[in-house]
């Protein structure tokens, strides 16, 4: 009789604890959907505006000229807002873990180990996140790479020291015909002039040692190789017109950081008059101004040597004999 009352008693507690753990569980439940629904909501405000502009870019350049660039743009500021939203729910629960369990007295707390739903999570929640990161790199890369088998225009990158060759081809590879060309020299500064809307095949190959094309507004570079190595890329499209610096991005040598052109990427009309006057056989300052625009780069300037007045060992020079 002892027994059984004492059963009925501890039934009676079980079954009086037991709604009261649901409680709290579906409380627990109900505070972290919240949590969950105000960091949607968080996000589907920040993306509502501008969050790239309203945060610099997260460190990463604005004003990309090509569809490529702003895929690369988008990207990057999808994966720094997914990154800040596991950082803020990861601060979170340090936070609330500090303030939730700090010391209260000399009683050792109840010690949980193998809590095997947590370690799921955490060893699956980092690999779902790195797998939808990865799934995104992976499409962006491969536009980037992308190349179409006739690419409205082809231009054909020549580097060398220290200055470039811009070749218009009226094909693709090595066997195609340069239909007209633009080169630099120490007094003028070549410019690339090249269309809005349409897709531009760039094809690169150097003179002597390893150079680098890049124009910064791309966001985007790849080395120029000498020998029968011919580095190709291409942008479906560039879709702000303007002038761009354009400079060499691999150490070549003493005048490297003056290897410098301007990319000019004006009208499709501008750019098929250009071409013409450049086929007539007029240079590539007449063929700008006769499309209205600037003769001369307006993004950098030649780069003045001095080798007449500042060679070494040059006795008319005082400057040059301090250091012997
Ligand atoms: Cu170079």
């Amino acid at each position: 009789m002892v027994a059984r009352s004492s059963e009925v008693r501890s039934t009676a507690v079980r079954h009086s604890a037991s709604p009261g753990a649901g409680g709290r569980r579906g409380r627990s439940a109900g505070r972290l959907a919240g949590l969950g629904l105000g960091a949607a909501a968080t996000l589907v405000l920040l993306t509502g505006c501008d969050v790239g502009a309203a945060f610099g870019g997260f460190g990463w350049p604005e004003g990309g000229i090509s569809a490529e660039s702003r895929r690369m743009y988008d990207l990057w500021i999808a994966s720094c807002i997914a990154a800040l939203a596991v950082g803020v729910f990861v601060w979170g629960l340090i936070f609330w873990c500090i303030v939730r369990y700090r010391k209260r007295g000399n009683e050792l707390p109840v010690q949980t180990r193998f809590n095997m739903p947590m370690e799921f999570l955490y060893t699956i929640a980092p690999i779902l996140v790195v797998s939808v990161l990865f799934y995104y790199t992976a499409i962006v890369q491969t536009d980037v790479e992308r190349r179409t088998p006739n690419p409205d225009v082809v231009v054909e990158v020549v580097a060398f020291k220290w200055n470039w060759q811009f070749n218009y081809r009226d094909g693709l590879g090595k066997d195609a015909n340069t239909v007209a060309s633009v080169l630099g020299t120490s007094e003028v500064i070549p410019v690339l002039v090249l269309p809005t809307g349409r897709s531009i095949r760039f094809e690169e190959t150097s003179k002597d040692v390893i150079h680098s094309f890049w124009v910064p507004e791309l966001l985007f570079k790849r080395d120029v190789m000498p020998g029968n190595v011919r580095n190709e890329f291409e942008v479906s499209e560039l879709v702000a017109e303007g002038a761009y610096v354009g400079r060499c991005a691999e150490l070549c040598g003493s005048y490297h950081a003056f290897m410098n052109f301007e990319l000019r990427v004006v009208s499709p009309q501008e750019y098929d008059q250009f071409l013409a006057a450049k086929r007539d056989g007029r240079s590539t300052q007449e063929a700008l101004e006769a499309i209205g625009e600037e003769p001369y780069a307006t993004t950098t300037r030649p780069f003045d040597t001095r080798r007449t007045g500042s060679n070494f060992n040059n006795a008319s020079d005082a400057s040059a004999g301090a250091g012997r």
